[in-house]
């Protein structure tokens, strides 16, 4: 339901409307299910989870050749897949891949440490190429360096998550950063980094990045997220970059919204990443 609340909500007219060519290339099919399995019991749906991983795996590779792909969900295990997809692109280019990961979660479990078996705690795990997804989840050709992953919003990370993560390299910032240093500050040196090394940028929004007063509409609300303004902010600043190359819209449940309100935030924050603003103003450059 999460693609079809972004399509009520006005998504690809928005788009539209500021100059962009918008094709929505409709709903994805999962590939014919494999035989997969894993010791971990409490995992949930692998099955058929992995038979949309290796469908999108392969789309979102063919799909990145040109433009700027929109991936709408879903459950954020869909960047497991997006995510391989766009770094093979990169690697075909002999560029690398850089990943704003915008959550209150880290999804850093591998397939052994997750206790819920919720696959969506997964994905940034499995795209850095921790070990444990060989022969489950699709082949990753193109692993992402995890010194190129940035979290922003964090602030519900497991015990096995808050190890790992900081061993591999990953830069987070919790809310507790962002209410110390600003969000502004912390993305605009980010984004100097993708802009020094001619990376390319894949935004994964995960809707839970935000206050759950401004965005009911997801099962993993977690108090104390990013505002309203914030997320703005983080939108305009990604737009002024011109480095964005890719982009995931997941967790969005219409069932548990409220009149429509957090699609419609949804939108509005990826109209302001393609180009909506309130005043034009001189155009930012980093690098
Ligand atoms: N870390 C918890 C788990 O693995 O179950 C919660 C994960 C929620 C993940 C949401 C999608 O960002
Ligand atoms: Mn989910
Ligand atoms: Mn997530
Ligand atoms: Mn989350």
């Amino acid at each position: 339901m999460g693609p079809n609340g972004l399509r009520a909500a006005g998504l690809a007219e928005a788009l539209a409307g500021l100059g962009h060519d918008v094709v929505d290339l409709g709903d994805l099919q999962p590939a014919p299910e494999r035989a997969v399995s894993h010791s971990n019991p409490s995992l949930k749906a692998l099955a058929e989870t992995v038979s949309w991983l290796d469908a999108l795996s392969e789309k979102a590779f063919e799909i990145s050749e040109n433009g700027i792909p929109v991936f709408m969900g879903g459950d954020h295990v869909m960047a497991a897949a997006s995510v391989a997809g766009v770094s093979r692109r990169a690697q075909q280019k002999g560029r690398p891949l850089f990943v704003l990961w915008l959550d209150a979660h880290t999804d850093f479990h591998t397939l052994e440490s997750t206790e819920s078996g919720n696959l969506h705690g997964t994905p940034a795990a499995y795209f850095t190429g921790r070990p444990g997804f060989e022969g489950v989840y699709p082949r990753l050709d193109a692993p992402v360096d995890p010194a190129n992953v940035c979290m922003l919003g964090i602030r519900s990370v497991d015990a096995p998550e808050r190890v790992a993560v900081s061993q591999a390299g990953v830069t987070i910032h919790d809310m507790r950063a962002i209410d110390e240093s600003g969000i502004g500050a912390l993305l605009s040196a980010f984004l100097e980094r993708v802009a020094a090394s001619n990376g390319m940028l894949h935004v994964s929004f995960d809707i839970d990045f935000l206050d759950p007063s401004a965005a009911p509409g997801v099962g993993t609300t977690v108090p104390g997220g990013a505002s309203f303004r914030e997320a703005h902010l983080v939108m305009e600043m990604l737009h002024d970059s011109g480095l964005v190359t890719s982009l995931d819209l997941v967790e969005l449940n219409p069932f548990l919204d409220e009149r429509g309100k957090s699609a419609i935030l949804m939108t509005d924050l990826t109209a302001s990443l393609f180009g909506k603003r309130v005043m034009d103003r001189p155009t930012r450059s980093f690098g």
